[in-house]
Formats: C-alpha cells, sequence, structure tokens
C-alpha cells in the first residue's frame, strides 16, 4: 500500500488487508448514503496497483473479431459516445466471515458485509466498441486483462476474466472511466475499467488494457481456479478445478448493517438498517426483519424511491427488542418471489464465496 491509496479512503475506512490494498467502510456507514462517496467505497485487490502513464495506454480488442482495434484513451473517448450506468458493485467474498465460523477458509478475506458499494458509472458501451471491431456473433465469451501484476502458481500475470458476449452485447456493461463523476483514481482502476452490472465484481477488471472474443471462458486463473462455487463436501484436498461454477450474476442478498454484530441494543422499539441486493433481473420487493429467532416477522420500508436493477436498496425496520432478544435476523424476497437460503450450513464452500443465506446478528440486550 502507498500513502496515496490510503488517503484517498475515508480516516474510518478499515484496511482489511495492506498489500494488496483491501478494506471497506465500517458497517455502519453502508447505509448512510444510497450513492457510496469515493472515499468510503470498499476495494479489492489481488495484486499491484498500477500507475497507468495515459499517453502510452491503449486498450486492444481481438480474437473473433473481424477488425482487430487498438485505441489510445483520447481515441477511445472521443470515438464513442458517454453514457451513464447506476450498479452496486459486490464481492463474491462478501460475508465471508460468517461461513468461516461454520468450518475454516484459510488463506482468504474474512470479510463481513461491506465488500458491497454502490456508484454511479460513466464511461462508454462495451457493445459500441465490439461493434466497431466487427465482433463475431457466434463467439460465446468477452475475456478481459487487466495491467495489474498479480502472483499465483508460481507466475506474474495480469487478473482477468471473462463474461458471455451476450452480457457484454447488452447496453449497461461498460468501460467506465468515471466513478461518481470523478475520473477513475489508481485503486479503482485509472484510466479505465468494466462495469458488468448484475455479475460479481471480479468480472469488472480493472486497468483493462486488453479484450479477447473468444469460444471458451477466460483462461485467467481467476477464472479458472478463484471464483468457482463447489458444493460443501469439496476441499482443497479433493478439488476438481474444472467441475466448479464459474460465479457470475449475483444472487439476491440483504445484510443488517445496523446493529453492527455483537453490539448492545436497548429493550423496546428499535430501528435496525441495512442493505439488500437483487440477482440483477428482478427488483427487491421485501425485507423482512426478525427479533425473536424467526417467529415473527417486521416488513422493512426502503428508504429510497430508486428501481434500478443493478443497485442495492437500503431499508429500516421497526422491531420489538425483549429481554429474550439475543439475534436480529433479515432476510429478502425478490418480485419474481425468490428468497434466500436460511442457513450458512447448507452453501458453505471451501473459498468462501456468494454467502447470501439469512443475515443474522448477535446482539446483546442493554
Ligand atoms: N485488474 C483487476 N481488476 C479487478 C480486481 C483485481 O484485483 N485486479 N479485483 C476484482 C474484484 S474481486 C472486485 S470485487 C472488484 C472490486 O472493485 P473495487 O476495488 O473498485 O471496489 O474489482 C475487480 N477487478
Ligand atoms: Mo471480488
Amino acid at each position: 500500500m502507498n500513502d496515496v491509496t490510503r488517503q484517498e479512503k475515508h480516516p474510518d475506512f478499515i484496511v482489511v488487508s495492506e498489500d494488496p490494498f483491501n478494506g471497506s467502510a465500517p458497517m455502519a456507514f453502508l447505509v448512510q448514503e444510497f450513492v457510496t462517496p469515493n472515499d468510503t467505497f470498499f476495494a479489492r485487490n489481488h495484486g499491484t496497483i498500477p500507475d497507468v502513464d495515459i499517453d502510452t495506454f491503449r486498450l486492444t480488442v481481438e480474437g473473433m473479431v473481424k477488425q482487430p482495434i487498438s485505441l489510445s484513451f483520447s481515441e477511445l473517448i472521443g470515438r464513442f459516445p458517454k453514457t451513464e450506468v447506476m450498479t452496486t458493485l459486490q464481492c463474491a467474498g462478501n460475508r465471508r466471515q460468517e461461513l468461516m465460523t461454520v468450518a475454516p477458509i484459510p488463506n482468504e478475506l474474512p470479510w463481513g458485509g461491506g465488500a458491497i458499494s454502490n456508484a454511479t458509472w460513466a464511461g462508454i458501451r462495451l457493445r459500441d466498441v465490439l461493434i466497431a471491431a466487427g465482433v463475431d456473433r457466434k463467439a460465446r465469451h468477452t475475456a478481459f486483462t487487466g495491467l495489474d501484476q498479480v502472483q499465483r502458481l508460481g507466475q506474474t500475470f495480469g487478473f482477468g476474466g471473462s463474461i458471455p458476449l451476450d452480457k457484454a452485447l447488452l447496453p449497461e456493461t461498460i468501460l467506465a472511466y468515471e466513478m461518481n463523476g470523478e475520473p477513475l483514481s489508481n485503486l479503482h482502476g485509472y484510466p479505465l475499467r468494466v462495469i458488468v452490472p448484475g455479475y460479481i465484481g471480479a468480472r469488472s477488471v480493472k486497468w483493462v488494457t486488453n479484450i479477447t472474443i473468444q469460444m471458451q471462458p477466460s483462461q485467467n486463473y481467476f477464472q479458472q481456479r478463484a471464483y468457482k462455487l463447489f458444493p460443501p463436501e469439496v476441499g482443497p484436498d479433493n478439488v476438481k478445478w474444472e467441475d466448479g461454477i464459474m460465479l457470475g450474476e449475483n444472487s439476491l442478498n440483504a445484510v443488517i448493517c445496523f446493529p453492527a454484530d455483537d453490539e448492545g441494543v436497548p429493550l423496546g422499539q428499535f430501528s435496525v438498517m441495512g442493505y439488500a441486493l437483487g440477482d440483477g433481473h428482478h427488483l427487491v420487493e421485501r425485507v423482512e426483519v426478525s427479533s425473536d429467532d424467526g417467529k415473527t416477522w417486521s416488513q422493512a420500508s426502503f428508504l429510497t424511491e430508486n428501481n434500478d436493477l443493478w443497485a442495492w436498496k437500503l431499508w429500516e425496520a421497526q422491531v420489538e427488542i425483549t429481554p429474550l432478544t439475543t439475534t436480529i435476523i433479515a432476510r429478502a424476497t425478490d418480485t419474481a418471489g425468490n428468497s434466500q437460503p436460511q442457513d450458512t450450513q447448507e452453501i458453505w464452500n471451501f473459498k468462501g464465496y456468494a454467502n447470501n443465506a439469512w443475515h443474522k446478528v448477535n446482539v446483546t440486550v442493554t
């Protein structure tokens, strides 16, 4: 971590690891702003934070295209129209800490519920660039590679991953150069990053410099090894990497941000706050909160009117805290009637991804 990186974040920002630089705001910050300020937006890195020279930067598009492209940054923003999308980014490792209490998950970051933030991103549509390159519609995947340097399995390479070509051609998938109206900082991908609304954060590749159109998903470590989902009985000793599910779309999730886990709460009516994120196809329709271990539920109200498919909803619910209250639980339902799994046990996986079980915080009545 260099000082510039730490200084662009809020003094209360919690650094989970310094090198690579990873961190998030305290939970209570998350529900204060619908659009997360840049200085409290979570950060997730696997390697270096490059300091890209804008004058030599190029984006190349190759593979199954009629006309491979290599453009400078100014050529890119001069040639394609500017567009904007609001999307929440959530790391697939969000809420891993709860899975770690079911069984150990070594060598992974112990994220609480803070590896998620919401921003308005501006840039150019990926589809415009792919169409300009004469993309072959028979291709299946769009692979991205970043300019950072990551070390895994004795090799050094740029972080990468892929999304289906169909998703790459949808208007919401962009190559962003602004985050909440400001140029991207080095930490968040300057000068250019992919933004894939509705997908795990890992597919929104930062410092993107190469796009390859191909039949198969990316061969990058972070597509083939990391960010894969396995059943609970699979572990490092019996894993067959090719059998894992490559994570892509988010699943419905809801998290209590206030009170924090193990916080004291007073007897009587109490206001619980949190966020809920849909699967990118259906809006979150209802959030329910229980202070009596799921016997009764109060319905939360949403703090914003917004109906952006890819943005979180912030919510608040009144519950009754009694001398018997030991936990507060939240769960969400979307417009298709989808709900969340009840227990972390059933979805535990040895890499600790995609925890969207009912969220439970322990409280002490004061
Ligand atoms: N080049 C590159 N892109 C990357 C990463 C990375 O380490 N290198 N991390 C990914 C992961 S796992 C997540 S969750 C998001 C986090 O984006 P942020 O740091 O802007 O919050 O970036 C993604 N893009
Ligand atoms: Mo992530």
